[in-house]
């Protein structure tokens, strides 16, 4: 049954919506950012800290994935609006002790909103859960407390170790192999949630799970087309990328069921004309399509081109490519020209003259770039989907050249480093044999859990220790009742954090919250300060250094405490050197140059001005390695149209521009035009009309799945031009609406963007 979710601020009631943005940024942008990082960090904080961020001797933005100018291209300003926030964030001036754990019992947390938990700022000691309160525990007697518990479990598997893409790449090195040496590939990640269906798809067509393209690329592209993204909210500085291609005279085409302020028209508020004129109008064509539909778009247009293929042979197939470097083309050839044109309708909601036009665009482009992120990656047919853009690039021969290829655009903003240090519950066999033989510990070969068993796992009583390394667990995953009910279950939950959030409020029957240091803060060990390294989404490589002084003495950095409980799991006589490591972040890299793939000499190439970039053999080579016949693949997908019954939506969760994933900055969503409200609804106005539901009614969100109903409750209806058939609301208030056997087919990933839901006015 529905719980009075705690997630919600009951501010519907003062809920005020007026017409969506057509333009994003500008100068509403920069104010909205001065007043947010002053209110949380102070007027000199705010000059000191917004001056370093994702500059070369400065942090990385927490922010997003979007990787920085290199050489001389990298901006004064390498920062926006919402990189602003996330860093105001961290570095606050607020602070959460011993005091405010005292007067507030864990059972009265969980009744806050998760906007209040993060407000009350950083974390400042290690605590541990005893009855109904959270009190002080010493670091040592901490990790004490996790070994015994890890040491007392039947096997490895019993435990279960996530993380959060804001990991740097040394304790994600680290942590893998903590928890490797330990027994176990129980590694489940945020990538699980977000772009395992683009890894999954790339890998199989590409031979590598990453993006194909660099910002240059961008900039040389006569044609970037923008799938299922909100660049506006969550990758602003991509807006400037956009903005300079579109000065080269590129098109854009913007596939999504909302017209994104930021896809439409782009204020740039890093020169004159953004701030004061009107902007650049960024999407020569909108395709208003409905959810789940894009695999049916992409099919027909690869129908379209081989159409005209036939037609005028040698204009439009990229012959000489697919000879030489793909297999399976006629296959894929024989499925899409047997196109069933009305499922196309029916999935897209598109005309037959706007998929035409978009084909005729794709077919024209000598130069092309297919963007996208969680709008694709978070349906049933995920994976399918991006298979299918992998065939209309391969087609026109749209790889490794430049200008052209393939962009998933990554969210945390390390989640690609994360995985590229091991963080991964299947590894390949090659890394896991080179981290053997480099520690000389025995590694465990057998598949962990992704982010969905892992809640089975616990739910079912298979797993009994939880520890998190970033995120938020609770809040971020489907199902709501059932993930919290499964961490409760546990017993022990361990939480490293740098803010309270949900997951510290759902604790195990023992529970500990450890507080960490920050990407802004300077992290000081024996051999002196150190840096971190990170890898942004397309694969540069490069240092992070924080600069701000910790929010308390007794942080300790994510690389000291994961080597400190190393040290109490294992004792002295480990093969690994994990107190070395700590000393000297240096010798932790020498080591990530002996196993991970691509980083030969680290420490060298990453104090390089603006790092390196690791290989991909598809953009330095027009080669697939990667794949089972070492050529590109095109595949052969059975379309499948999503099925909603009469009566019912096709819902679809998503990011306010006030919010970084649970991290609730604000009440408003600019852009969207709604303010002081985030239990809110959005509704195509002629669906209402069927429905005969009142724009601003008060309305239960009914999702409907095999095995049973799941409501959230007292949701505001607001008209508003998405799609026919679809409706919107935010993440992570509608999770419980997400069932958690409902996940992408082999990539596993929640399908947080297609619920079939219907509204039950409130009386
Ligand atoms: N400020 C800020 N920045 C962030 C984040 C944040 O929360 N706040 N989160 C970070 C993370 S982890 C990630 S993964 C990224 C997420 O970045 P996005 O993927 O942009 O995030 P969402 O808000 O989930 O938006 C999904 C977009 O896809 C569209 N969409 C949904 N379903 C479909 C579909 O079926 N087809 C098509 N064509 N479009 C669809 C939606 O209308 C929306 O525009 O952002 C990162 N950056
Ligand atoms: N319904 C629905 N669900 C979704 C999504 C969706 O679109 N719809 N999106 C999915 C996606 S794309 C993602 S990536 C996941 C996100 O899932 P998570 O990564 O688990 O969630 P976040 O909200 O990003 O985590 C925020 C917490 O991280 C901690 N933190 C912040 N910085 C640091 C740091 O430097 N170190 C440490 N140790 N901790 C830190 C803070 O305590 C903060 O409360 O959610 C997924 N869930
Ligand atoms: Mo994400």
């Amino acid at each position: 049954m529905a719980r009075e979710a705690p997630h919600t601020d009951v501010t519907e009631d003062e809920l005020a919506t007026g017409e969506p943005k057509t333009f994003a940024a500008g100068i509403p942008g920069v104010a909205a950012t001065l007043r947010h990082s002053m209110a949380q960090m102070g007027v000199a904080r705010t000059a000191r800290t917004l001056r370093v961020i994702n500059q070369r001797d400065g942090f990385d933005c927490p922010g997003c994935a979007w990787p920085e100018g290199r050489g001389e291209h990298r901006k004064a300003v390498e920062f926006c609006e919402n990189g602003a926030k996330a860093v105001a964030e961290e570095a606050t001036l607020r602070r959460v002790g011993r005091e405010f754990f005292a007067s507030h019992s864990v059972a009265e947390l969980a009744e806050r909103t998760d906007y209040w938990l993060g407000q009350q700022g950083r974390l400042t000691e290690p605590m541990v859960l005893r009855g109904t309160h959270y009190e002080p525990i010493g670091w040592d007697a901490a990790f004490a407390l996790i070994a015994e518990h890890l040491r007392a479990l039947s096997t490895p598997d019993e435990a279960v170790f996530y993380t959060s893409g804001r990991t740097s790449n040394e304790a994600a090195f680290l942590y893998q192999l903590l928890v490797r040496s330990y027994g176990t590939n129980n590694l489940p990640d945020c990538s699980n949630m977000c772009h395992e269906s683009s890894g999954a798809a790339l890998a199989q067509t590409t031979g590598i799970g990453k993006g194909s393209v660099t910002l240059a690329d961008l900039e040389q592209a006569d044609l970037i087309v923008v799938v299922g993204q909100n660049p506006g909210t969550n990758h602003p500085r991509m807006l400037s990328a956009l903005e300079a291609a579109k000065g080269n005279g590129a098109k854009i085409v913007a596939v999504n069921p909302l017209p994104e302020a930021g896809l439409l028209r782009f204020k740039n508020p890093q020169n004159v004309r953004g701030v004061v004129g009107r902007g650049t109008p960024l999407a020569d064509q909108f395709l208003q399509i409905r959810l789940a539909g894009d695999q049916a778009l992409f099919q027909a247009v690869g129908n379209l081109l081989l159409r005209w293929e036939d037609a005028r042979p040698g204009t439009v197939v990229d012959r000489a490519f697919v000879e030489r470097s793909t297999v399976d083309f006629d296959r894929y050839a024989e499925h899409v020209r047997a196109l069933d044109w009305e499922a196309v309708f029916a999935a897209t909601g598109l005309t037959h003259g706007e998929i035409e036009k978009f084909a005729r665009t794709v077919a024209d482009s000598k130069r092309m770039i297919v963007c996208w992120a969680m709008g694709l990656t978070q349906h049933r047919h995920a994976v399918a989907t991006i298979r299918e853009i992998a065939n209309v690039v391969l087609v026109r021969g749209m790889i490794g050249k430049p200008g052209a290829g393939l962009c998933p655009v990554r969210g945390h903003s390390n989640v690609q480093g994360d995985r590229t240090m091991g963080i991964w519950e299947k590894m390949p066999e090659a890394f896991l044999s080179a981290l053997e033989s480099e520690f000389g510990v025995p590694v465990p070969r057998k598949h962990g859990y992704d982010t969905v068993e892992a809640i089975r796992a616990m739910r079912d009583g298979k797993a009994k220790v939880f520890m998190a390394v970033g995120g938020n667990f609770a809040a971020a995953t489907p199902d709501t009742e059932v993930t919290e009910a499964a961490l409760r279950q546990c017993e022990l939950t361990v939480q490293v954090s740098t803010k309270l959030n949900r997951s510290h409020v759902v604790p195990g029957r023992t529970a500990l919250i450890l507080p960490t240091l920050g990407r802004t803060e300077r992290d000081k060990q024996a051999s002196g300060e150190q840096f971190v390294t990170v890898e942004d989404s397309m694969s540069v490589v490069h240092r992070s250094r924080g600069r701000l002084d910790p929010a308390s003495p007794h942080l300790r950095s994510e690389v000291a405490i994961i080597c400190g409980l190393a040290q109490a799991l294992f004792g002295p006589d480990h093969p690994v050197p994990w107190a070395r490591f700590v000393e000297d972040y240096d010798r932790v890299r020498d080591h990530i140059a002996n196993v991970v793939p691509g980083c030969a000499d680290y420490n060298t190439r990453v104090r390089t001005p603006d790092g390196f970039v690791l290989p991909h053999a598809p953009r330095d080579a027009r080669e697939f390695r990667g794949t089972e016949s070492g050529k590109a693949l095109f595949t052969a997908n059975e379309l499948t149209v999503l099925e909603v019954p009469p009566g019912r939506l096709l819902l679809q969760t998503l990011r306010s521009h006030d919010q970084y994933n649970t991290t609730i900055y604000g009440m408003d969503d600019r852009y969207r035009g709604v303010k002081d409200g985030r239990r809110v609804v959005f509704v195509n106005p002629d669906d209402l009309a069927a429905l005969s539901i009142d724009d601003g009614a008060l309305v239960d969100l009914v999702s409907e799945y095999a095995d049973r109903e799941r409501r959230a409750e007292r949701f505001r209806v607001v008209a508003y031009p998405t799609a026919r058939g679809c409706a919107a609301t935010y993440f992570p208030e509608a999770n419980n609406l997400v069932p958690l056997d409902s996940t992408a087919e082999v990539s596993n990933t929640p399908t947080s963007k297609s619920l079939v839901v219907r509204l039950e006015p409130r009386p």
